[in-house]
């Protein structure tokens, strides 16, 4: 193949969607992944004009799911170049008094042992070739515990740590990882920490300009673009109102 593959989770959605799109734009050929198979066909449509798309539908939580996808990919599409390691999501505000053990569950399992999960399908390839990009996305509730935010921020300090852990491992094998750290980025995020009440969404990215997932996508593809020889090894980006994980200038 020509161009070089770019493997996304949460590819069906939000921040993940808007980088396919960018990088379809870009001369990346794209294996984009999601449980929602209807999304990633409509996102294949989309997108199949511009470059080569291959779909994955699996639950990162299932490792089996996640070893039969990737073993299903033609050989060429499995060296893999970029990952981006994207998939995630929190799941409920509580108190940790009052949290739930299956969102407990979904976000350790989701956010942190699905990142896993796929990267060690994917590195190994990656350390044989010597070469190869990964993208962690994890957020500023990964630098900064919130009220409320416990395990999801947890989750998302897990991430940091495994990010600077890969770059460590990974050091003698030419391969770059950048950890991508968002602030507020207005998604389907609330819907699903919020378990689909929309008001109570809508209100987080009321009274001041949240970013949007393309804004996150052009960073991406800023990192993805530099010299050979330059790393952005970790990136916090907010919206202009947002000074931490809770200051927040609203109007
Ligand atoms: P969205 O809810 O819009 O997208 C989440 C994506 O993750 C979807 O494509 C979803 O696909 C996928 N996903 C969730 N659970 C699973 C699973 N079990 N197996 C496979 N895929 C899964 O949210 P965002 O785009 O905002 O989130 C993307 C990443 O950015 C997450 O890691 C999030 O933590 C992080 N982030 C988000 C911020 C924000 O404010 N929005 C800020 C900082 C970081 P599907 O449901 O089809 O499986
Ligand atoms: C998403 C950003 O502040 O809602 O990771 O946790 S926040």
């Amino acid at each position: 193949m020509n161009k070089p593959v770019a493997f996304i989770t949460g590819a069906t959605s939000g921040i993940g969607r808007a980088t396919a799109q960018l990088l379809a734009r870009n001369n990346f050929n794209l294996v984009i992944c999601g449980r929602r198979k209807e999304r990633l066909e409509s996102l294949k449509d989309e997108l199949t004009a511009l470059t080569d798309v291959q779909t994955l539908a699996f639950d990162v939580r299932q490792y089996r799911q996640v070893e039969e996808a990737y073993n299903s990919l033609p050989p060429a599409w499995k060296q893999v170049d970029v990952l981006i390691n994207n998939a995630g999501n929190a799941h409920g505000l509580d108190p940790v008094q009052n949290g739930s053990i299956a969102d407990w569950d979904a976000m350790m399992d989701i956010n942190v042992k699905g990142l896993l999960y796929v990267s060690r399908l994917i590195i190994p390839g990656m350390v044989e070739r010597r070469h190869g990009h990964i993208i962690n996305i994890g957020s500023i509730a990964g630098k900064e515990v919130y009220p409320n935010g416990n395990v999801y921020c947890a989750s998302k300090f897990a991430v940091d740590a495994l990010t600077r852990g890969m770059r460590l491992d990974l050091n003698p094998f030419n391969i770059k990882v950048t950890g991508i750290h968002p602030g507020l980025v207005e998604t389907e995020f609330s819907l699903v920490r919020f378990k689909g009440d929309a008001e109570r969404a809508r209100q987080v990215y009321q009274g001041y300009e949240p970013l949007r997932a393309e804004d996150v996508a052009d960073v991406i593809l800023f990192v993805l673009t530099r010299p050979d020889h330059v790393v952005l090894a970790d990136v916090v980006i907010f919206p202009r109102a947002q000074a931490s994980a809770t200051l927040v200038k609203k109007n």
